[in-house]
């Protein structure tokens, strides 16, 4: 299989539904992240909407140095520069709506049922099919860029996962049994991120509040979470406005997570 041709970037600009993300784009056959590149790219004053693709990534990032696992010509592997004029504190809900994008978009294109996990995991059947990594660089208090990066597992088979994240993984190809066109996907995605960030601009997070909440499938589950180094259990009941994730300890307290990481409990 031709790992490359139907992503490089003439293709990519035929799929184009917006009128700002990728209107340039850096292709790299192999990179070690995309996300490593993309943010020296925004150091050195990449513009807004600039897209970052690879084929293969040999050393994928995931949170807290985690890493993402992209087998060569299977999957999307990106990241976009943004330059939010707004406050360093948009990087999670931005982060958040673009999950939310991505859910609907791969709904439509799977014709099965999509779900999210706070704050950056989209799953089909409780299992993960694309994870975003926002990383960003600030000064006194206006975001100078925000560099988006999206692992969406289109054409991924089941042994090409290593072994101890298969049951929890899944692809589009495993989803539907049927191998999918990735400039395509890209290209619905990316239109559906363009007119996400738009009414992000516009509205906020607010207006995502309940579509986020519908998807969103700890609501109303118990779970684990660490803060200041204690454990703690609680009912997911929501988000609040600005992306937190709302939870209701057995004490009645409320408590609202920004960074921590959560797992369901039992
Ligand atoms: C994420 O981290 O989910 C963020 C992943 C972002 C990847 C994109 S690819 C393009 C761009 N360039 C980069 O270098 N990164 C971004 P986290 O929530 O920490 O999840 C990582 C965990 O997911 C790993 O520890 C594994 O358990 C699991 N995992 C790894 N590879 C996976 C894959 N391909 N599909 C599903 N789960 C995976």
């Amino acid at each position: 299989m031709s790992h490359s041709a139907d992503l490089l970037p003439e293709a990519i600009r035929s799929r184009l539904e917006g009128e700002v993300f990728a209107r340039r784009i850096y292709y790299l056959h192999a990179v070690d992240s995309t996300n490593r590149l993309a943010v020296e790219l925004a150091k050195s004053g990449e513009a807004h909407g600039t897209l970052v693709i690879a084929d293969h990534q040999t050393k994928g990032r995931g949170r807290y140095d985690r890493q993402w696992e992209s087998p060569a010509g299977r999957s999307l592997l990106f990241s976009l520069i943004l330059r939010p004029d707004a406050s360093p504190g948009t990087v999670l809900p931005v982060t958040l709506a673009f999950s939310l994008s991505i859910a609907e978009t791969l709904e439509t294109a799977l014709a099965h049922e999509v779900e999210l996990k706070w704050p950056n995991d989209v799953l089909v059947g409780g299992r993960k099919i694309c994870g975003i990594l926002s990383e960003s660089s600030s000064k006194i208090g206006r975001s100078v860029f925000v560099v988006v990066g999206i692992g969406i597992n289109v054409n991924t088979t089941m042994d090409e996962f290593s072994p101890d994240i298969r049951a929890q993984t899944t692809s589009c190809y495993e989803v539907t049994q049927d191998a999918h066109n990735r400039t395509d996907l890209l290209g619905k995605v990316l239109g559906g991120l363009e007119s996400t960030y738009d009414r992000f601009g516009r509205e906020g997070f607010e207006g995502f509040v309940e579509s986020y909440e519908d998807k969103l499938m700890i609501l109303n589950k118990t779970v684990t979470f660490r803060r200041g180094g204690t454990l703690s259990v609680g009912l997911v009941t929501g988000l609040s406005k600005d992306g937190g994730l709302v939870i209701k300890k057995s004490d009645d307290t409320r408590v609202v997570l920004y960074d921590e990481e959560i797992t369901l409990s039992g």
